[in-house]
């Protein structure tokens, strides 16, 4: 009787580590709850306009609740960026605080070509900041006269940490409102330490077995 119990504790142990390692990845969306954004230091000299007015904070570019949200332009939803010469664009930084394996760009661009986003360079860094990857697109003109979200499949590398993205108008403006990512947490592979220990509860198993023979 005794055996029998031990024999369920081991399997139970055995079972729920083996989960751990293959615990089905759910994707999520990724906005000011889960990454932060900055303004970075590659970006061009240029004007801001008004995006900073009132307090606005580059905040703004990342606070969709979700990725099917509509949202409509005016200064406390938008980011204007207008380069002082061609070629010149908007750095934003991202940092997802662990890694994620990203599936999905979303894109709430401006209405018309006059202000619209006309291409994004992407970067993608690891967990210690080492660039693992980089893409360029060009994203529709946002819908009107809600704006909601244009989906792009965005082959990213897995276990990216940080992105950077480069935003640039062919006319240097460069005007939007929203950036957000679908993405899984990367599976973290089990530590050698807890493999180890796996093998000794197996270990154990069959010589409590063996014993009882
Ligand atoms: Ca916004
Ligand atoms: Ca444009």
């Amino acid at each position: 009787m005794k055996n029998k119990y031990f024999s369920v504790f081991m399997v139970l142990i055995v079972s729920s580590l083996f989960s751990l390692s293959t615990a089905e990845a759910v994707p999520v969306y990724l906005n000011n709850t889960n990454m932060t954004v900055e303004v970075g230091s590659g970006t061009s000299p240029g004007s801001f306009n008004n995006t900073f007015s009132n307090g606005n904070t580059i905040g703004k570019v990342i606070d969709a609740p979700s990725a099917t949200a509509e949202e409509f332009h005016n200064q406390t939803t938008h980011i204007w960026f207008t380069a002082a010469q061609l070629g010149g664009g908007l750095e934003l930084k991202f940092n997802f605080n662990q890694s994620y394996d990203i599936s999905m760009l979303h894109f709430w661009n401006y209405t018309s070509e006059s202000y619209d986003v006309d291409n994004i360079d992407f970067t993608f860094f690891n967990n210690t900041n080492t660039q693992v990857g980089s893409l360029s697109i060009s994203p529709d003109l946002g819908s009107t006269p809600g704006i909601k979200a244009q989906d792009i499949l965005l082959a990213a590398p897995l276990n990216v940490q940080f992105v950077t993205a480069f935003l640039t108008g062919s006319n240097k403006q460069v005007d939007f409102q929203n950036i957000g990512f679908t993405a899984e947490v990367s599976e973290v592979p089990l530590p050698a330490t807890i493999w180890f220990f796996i093998s000794g509860v197996f270990g154990l198993f069959h010589y409590r077995k063996k014993l009882n023979k």
